[in-house]
């Protein structure tokens, strides 16, 4: 037992569920001992010497003594392997089915094995069984050495390969990704697990595994970055090394990767390209990222904890009388009736559907927890329901599982059953009569308390896993991607004119198609602030680019100076929202006094401002799969000290943020990409590449704009105003808008514009207009 668990353990003695929670620990291990297909006798087998290679569209199938592999480059360059028969589908991460093969990739034999020459990667497969990716100029991105299965030995149900895979990068690479992790952005050396974990209790940067793990890693080199997706959904572990350069005797050590799985396919995908490349051609292939609606990019407030209506028009009236935008009040746990989902405390919450009428009048939506976990109480509609539809987990003699949640003992929806994601994506109808406008999927990693071992559902439990049948080994991981999926196709077919606002707690790759995330119970202390922009970073390059964190921290109360830096920093995040703890203190910005309160009004001020390119970089997420927050390497990997940096974003190609992440610091060094920027608070030029010491007092954080671009902003009167950054000398510059009416399906307008110096004036043209349709504003000029 470690420390976290005996703390669990003693937690659980206190609490209305502690009694259950042992309980259900007890029956989960008695489940697992009885239905887990043993541990046996293994034998270790690689895949030995080729014999002989077919080819096949987009390359081809290597036969070895005891594997075989298939190479197949798909149409857009992404390029597939698949060990042992593995095809790319069925897969929870695809979007719709497999991409065509492109047919002029083809394998042919090379002096030692064969090769697949494509127009962006050439991919060698050595005779034992180690595969290359290669640049066209020749530069290696990557070596995976020959994997290694142990096979389950006798016949027992159940049993599944495990399987190691050992990697190799250049010397320099940065990895980045494998889902939401806290300790980024840049992944440092050491070992990350694939099994989607509610940390119980907040987490720190240490904290790993968190809420959502994925398989796919985002690495950078100087020859060239590419994306590598194990497509695998099983307990596992990726191993990180870094590499060195001109180690001992002057040669360079790679980068070393390991993964390794505890059963399901050896298959992974590898896409090589620039970091926008790479997005674009990972949406393509997993979907791309779902468009809030307007008034999703607006900040919200929530708490676990409201208590009642009079308080819900407290705060809400709070923000009004100070003039302090807000755009929806998130409900919790709190609002239903004995925590069963669905439901209502009606004496809390007499009238919800006015409640939400009348905030709605003041442009405030309501938004809504939805557990996936029901309460097992038979008279309980959404269990009756659930119950006749054969909707819960069952275990392996066809008992349904049950565990412990909020409501108490609890049954849980087989979400990877299409028949019950239809259920339940129903049920979403009574959430939208009580007058909420979106919805915040928690606990569904899944979680089950449990006063010891793993707070999850048995491993042996049973799943539908979309016809195919297997239990929650395969199916934990994609739990809460499935629920997604379930509560997003529930609110399209419900309010079809309507774009579903939906983020999720847990999830997978692909988790982008449904909604967005957010940071879960980040602990509220200056690490947290620091693990809050890592997520946002590390989830934006696995291709969810709308995130946030609990600005403030999840628990306790944060000093009224960690309050104003989160509160800057998390302004220009797409999901800008307060939230926190039932326990913990207040959130709202005038909690803090005066001086907070202004500089939370500032942020919130140029939050407003900048809808227009907010909305624009959510357009532009949805037809690229650029996160809206990007690296400052974004647009140059190849800068190294740019890669080390985590302390900074891009939002979009022209602003670069700099928050401040220190206590006391009232400046602070940041580093810049190449090309001129100018710090938006005074004007003042500066030139990259390179390191500059910034103002940062207390009521603003450094925000830099990239010389030349053109930012849509709003007017004082709500009109778009060009806010055109000087373009450097000799140089153009420009910038997009896209609008439509905020919801809905209509195709957007966009509109290109381009900058340039005419005689030292700054001169905007609207690509194909004559007018630029726009009221102009030209900034930067002082440092000309
Ligand atoms: O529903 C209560 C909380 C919620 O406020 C939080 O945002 C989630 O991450 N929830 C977790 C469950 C309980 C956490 C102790």
């Amino acid at each position: 037992m470690d420390a976290r668990d005996l703390a669990r353990q003693v937690r659980a003695v206190g609490s209305a569920n502690g009694l259950r929670s042992v309980r259900a620990a007890w029956r989960r291990q008695r489940t697992d001992a009885r239905d887990l297909p043993r541990r046996g006798p293994e034998r270790a087998r690689v895949p030995g010497a080729a014999e002989g290679a077919d080819p096949l569209p987009g390359g081809g199938l290597v036969r070895f003594a005891r594997s075989s592999l298939r190479v197949r480059v798909a149409a857009g360059g992404a390029v597939f392997c698949g060990w042992d028969g593995a095809e790319p589908e069925p897969s929870y991460a695809l979007a719709g089915s497999c991409p065509d093969a492109d047919v002029r990739a083809v394998m042919e034999p090379d002096k030692d094995g064969w090769r697949v020459v494509s127009e962006r990667v050439t991919v060698m497969v050595s005779r034992h069984g180690a595969v290359e990716f290669r640049t066209p100029g020749g530069l290696l991105l990557r070596k995976d050495l020959p994997p290694r299965w142990w096979d389950p030995l006798g016949s027992r149900d159940g049993a599944e390969p495990r399987w190691v895979q050992r990697s190799e990068t250049a010397a320099d690479a940065a990895v980045f990704g494998l889902g939401g992790r806290a300790s980024g952005p840049r992944l440092g050396e050491g070992s990350y697990r694939l099994w989607n974990t509610d940390p119980d209790g907040t987490f720190e940067p240490e904290t790993d595994p968190l809420y959502i793990t994925m398989p796919v890693q985002l690495v950078v080199a100087d020859a060239g970055s590419h994306l590598v997706f194990h497509d695998n959904t099983w307990d596992g572990r990726v191993t990180l090394r870094a590499g060195e350069e001109g180690a001992g005797s002057g040669h360079d050590r790679p980068g070393g990767c390991e993964v390794r799985v505890d059963g399901g396919p050896l298959r992974y995908w590898v896409i090589p390209g620039t970091p926008a490349r790479i997005l674009t051609a990972w949406t393509a292939l997993t979907g791309r990222p779902a468009l809030p609606p307007r008034w999703a990019l607006g900040y919200q407030h929530s708490r676990w904890g409201f208590g009642s209506a009079a308080e819900v028009r407290r705060v809400a009236a709070g923000y009004r009388e100070r003039g302090l935008p807000l755009s929806a009040i998130h409900l919790d746990i709190d609002h239903y009736e004995g925590h069963r989902v669905f439901t209502v405390d009606r004496e809390r919450f007499p009238d919800l559907p006015g409640l939400a009428e009348e905030l709605r009048t003041g442009g405030v939506r309501l938004v809504s927890i939805v557990d996936p976990a029901v309460k097992e109480e038979p008279g309980n509609p959404v269990h009756d329901s659930g119950a006749a539809a054969d909707a819960f987990v069952r275990d392996a003699h066809g008992g349904t599982v049950r565990g412990v949640v909020w409501p108490g003992d609890a049954v849980f929806p087989d979400f990877t059953d299409p028949r019950v994601r239809k259920w339940w994506g129903g049920l979403y109808a009574e959430r939208l009569a009580q007058g909420f406008a979106g919805v915040w999927h928690d606990m569904n990693e899944p979680v089950s308390f449990a006063a010891f071992g793993d707070a999850t559902l048995p491993r042996s439990a049973r799943h539908a896993l979309e016809g195919r049948g297997g239990d929650h080994r395969e199916a934990h991981n994609v739990y809460g991607l499935c629920m997604a999926r379930a509560g997003y196709e529930g609110l399209r077919e419900l309010h079809p004119d309507n774009r579903p606002f939906l983020f999720s707690r847990s999830g997978w790759a692909g988790m982008q198609r449904y909604g967005g995330t957010w940071s879960g119970d980040v602990s509220t202390g200056w690490p947290g602030l620091r693990a809050s922009l890592s997520l946002v970073l590390g989830l934006g390059l696995c291709g969810v680019p709308y995130s946030g964190p609990d600005v403030g921290g999840f628990t306790g109360s944060p000093s009224p100076e960690l309050y104003l830096r989160w509160f800057q920093m998390a302004a220009y995040f797409p999901f800008f929202r307060t939230h926190s703890a039932i326990t913990a203190g207040r959130r709202e910005p005038w909690e803090f006094g005066p001086r907070v309160l202004e500089g939370a009004r500032a942020a919130l001020r140029e939050r407003e401002r900048l809808m227009p390119y907010l909305y624009t970089l959510a357009h532009g997420a949805r037809q690229s799969g650029a996160p809206y927050v990007r690296p400052v390497w974004w647009g140059d990997p190849e800068d190294r000290k740019l890669r080390a940096c985590g302390d900074a974003f891009l939002l979009g190609d022209a602003l670069l943020v700099a928050p401040v992440m220190e206590q006391g610091a009232t400046e602070r060094a940041v580093r810049l990409p190449r090309g001129l920027w100018y710090d938006t608070a005074t004007g003042e030029a500066y030139q990259g590449p390179g390191q500059v010491l910034l103002p940062a007092p207390q009521e603003r954080i450094p925000v830099l704009a990239r010389a030349g671009s053109v930012v849509p902003v709003a007017g004082d009167d709500g009109s778009v105003v060009l806010e055109a950054w000087l373009p450097a000398a000799g140089r153009t510059g420009g910038g997009l808008l896209v609008t439509d009416s905020g919801d809905g399906w209509a195709e957007p307008r966009t509109e290109r514009f381009t900058s340039r110096l005419a005689d030292g004036t700054v001169v905007v043209t609207r690509d194909g207009h004559d007018e630029v349709g726009h009221a102009v504003r030209v900034r930067g000029a002082a440092a000309q």
